[in-house]
């Protein structure tokens, strides 16, 4: 039987799947009589079985399954664009509306096959890979919050038609309680129940209650029977080969995580664009505990052999990976104290290293999702939940570190609940701690303990008055003066032991000189680039001067603007108050 290898993925494959069921049957292949009748008959009579309930095809589905050759929209993995303003009434406000509930286009979604082709991404190399002879078998559990039906049911499709059957026991989908349309309480259950009728080894769990992402994923976890867990975000496809690479380090070492590279499905256009195996990122975090991407370090490029190896990454950004199911457990799964959104991602990653393992990234496994620019669910609205979060692992996995954390959010922990059952779990596994894990795993990070200054940027022209970056987003924009909040965020500044003036990690940058129009220029922040030039400072007397010569001063006209002049010490307006870090 463990030569029946067939992606039975749905009765309307029936005829199809009939003849390859037959086509691996033992007895076909060997003539004599090798296989016992007992055998023989047994495997005939599961054949007539899955013939027979095949035959209750899903009409509905075979409607949606655009032959690939035929070319329907966004096949191969292709955008598909809509002149809105050409649409008819009707269907304007359906496309309106999809936008408005999901933050992305559902109209262009719900035009695409659900079983789309994509074009195979991967490296040549990925091909050759030699794969370890015993991969283990994978529940893939899949939770959502009104998804939209197309992208969800893409994404169950996309497991189903590219995953290797012996290597995929389930599908689990986890409803966390959808709340969207008149008639139900959950608004996917009826067609979504019809939707996987047809559907083989795909099942359905809900909540009670909105649970969130995290309680929702321990939910699918307990029921899961895989020897590996892989959780995917419900707006997501898999391409071509991306089950594989994400077992085989596991099957070599149970204790690691695995991560496929996250490839783009536009928001607009639901184009798949595949990522180079030359150019992968992985996962760090600022001090704001926020995830990030950064360019793998040259250290661990030169320690794999081969452009397909596996690459160490700090962290991971959370919706896509895959662990043995009793390793997540050992380590106590996800913490079941954070809601719904935010921080599991980094307290597994620290965790799984703290822990004794590893976390990697398989450059041959391609999945794509769907990012958006904005959440389209209620977040609850009396509780920063991402702030409960993050402070609940800091707490946990940070030791000493977490004031860092704590500055960036101005000392106000809120009520983050009761965390001494996870620190038993930290002790009962031995693991190792934060100083550690920063300087194995996570070297390049900037560890604001080794700044010089921190904190709030005050004028002592205008005592109300701080420097502030605006928004991080918007890298270029000039910093201003604001009246001071106290609140740290974008008025929280570092000098590093190089001399840059931090935001995370946009350093305050000048470029020198005037502009055309005789105007000051101003100063921005920007990606620190650690090669000191435009972004090097010196804070000497009160005063912030940058290495062109030039001193920071606060207009004494607006309040407002910040701008480089000509150093003046008795100049008021160039003077700042700034903490020393006394260690
Ligand atoms: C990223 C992760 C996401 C999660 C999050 C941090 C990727 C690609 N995505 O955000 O998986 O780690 O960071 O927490 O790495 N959902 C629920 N119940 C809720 C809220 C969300 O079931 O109350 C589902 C939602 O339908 C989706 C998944 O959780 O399938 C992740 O939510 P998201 O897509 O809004 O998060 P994303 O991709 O911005
Ligand atoms: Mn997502």
């Amino acid at each position: 039987k463990d030569d029946i290898q067939i992606n039975v993925v749905d009765k309307t494959d029936v005829p199809s799947l009939v003849d390859r069921i037959i086509g691996v049957l033992p007895f076909k292949h060997n003539a004599d009589n090798d296989h016992p009748p007992e055998e023989r008959a047994k495997a005939l009579e599961q054949a007539r079985e899955m013939k027979a309930q095949v035959q209750v095809a899903a009409p509905e589905a075979k409607k949606e399954h655009n032959d690939p050759k035929t070319g329907g929209p966004g096949e191969m993995g292709n955008a598909v664009r809509i002149d809105k303003d050409k649409l008819s009434k009707e269907e304007r406000k359906k496309y309106d509306d999809g936008w408005k509930n999901n933050a992305f286009n559902q109209y262009v979604s719900d035009m695409i096959s659900l079983r789309r082709s994509l074009a195979d991404i991967r490296d040549q190399e990925c091909k050759k890979v030699d794969l370890h002879p015993n991969l283990p078998d994978a529940s893939v559990i899949i939770i959502f919050h009104n998804e939209a039906r197309s992208t969800l049911l893409r994404t169950v499709y996309s497991v189903l038609d590219r995953s290797p059957a012996h290597l995929l026991k389930e599908v689990i989908l986890v409803d966390d309680f959808s709340d969207k349309g008149a008639l139900s309480v959950n608004h996917l259950k009826k067609p979504l129940d019809d939707d996987i009728k047809s559907l083989i080894n795909v099942r359905i769990l809900r909540t009670g209650k909105r649970e969130g992402l995290i309680r929702a994923r321990l939910k699918g976890a307990y029921d899961a029977k895989g020897k590996v867990l892989i959780f995917l975000d419900s707006h997501c496809e898999c391409a071509e080969g991306w089950l594989e690479p994400l077992l085989d380090p596991i099957a070599r070492n149970p204790k690691v995580a695995v991560v496929p590279l996250i490839e783009i499905i536009d928001d607009s256009t639901f184009q798949l664009t595949g990522t180079s195996i030359q150019n992968i990122q992985v996962g760090g975090f600022d001090w704001n505990l926020i995830f990030n991407w950064h360019v793998t370090p040259e250290k661990e490029m030169k320690r794999r052999q081969k452009k397909t190896d596996p690459i160490r990454s700090p962290t991971m950004a959370g919706g896509l990976f895959a662990i043995d199911r009793e390793w997540f457990d050992q380590l106590g799964m996800y913490d079941p104290g954070m809601e719904i959104w935010g921080g599991e991602n980094l307290e597994l990653s620290f965790k799984v290293w703290q822990c004794g393992g590893e976390l990697l990234c398989a450059p041959c496994s391609h999945v794509g999702h769907v990012f958006r620019k904005r959440s389209p669910y209620e977040w609850p609205k009396n509780i920063n939940v991402v702030k409960k979060n993050t402070v609940r692992l800091a707490e946990v996995w940070l030791d000493d570190y977490k004031k860092y954390y704590y500055e960036r959010i101005a000392n106000d922990l809120g009520d983050f609940g009761d965390v001494s059952d996870r620190l038993k779990i930290r002790e009962r596994l031995k693991c190792k701690s934060f100083k550690w894990f920063l300087e194995n795993v996570y070297p390049e990070q900037f560890v604001p303990g080794e700044s010089l200054y921190f904190g709030e940027i005050r004028s002592r022209g205008k005592t109300n008055i701080c420097v502030d970056s605006q928004e991080i987003d918007d890298g270029d924009k000039p910093i201003i003066g604001y009246p001071c909040h106290g609140q740290a965020g974008n008025q929280y500044f570092l000098m590093s032991k190089t001399f840059e003036i931090r935001r995370e990690d946009k350093c305050l940058d000048y470029a020198g000189g005037q502009s055309g129009l005789g105007q000051p220029k101003k100063v921005v922040s920007f990606s620190c680039h650690s090669m000191q030039g435009n972004q090097m400072w010196a804070y000497e007397n009160d005063m912030l001067r940058h290495a062109s010569g030039f001193c920071m001063e606060l207009s004494s006209k607006n309040d407002k603007d910040v701008y480089m002049s000509n150093c003046e010490p008795n100049n008021q307006y160039q003077k700042w108050f700034w903490k020393k870090r006394i260690n």
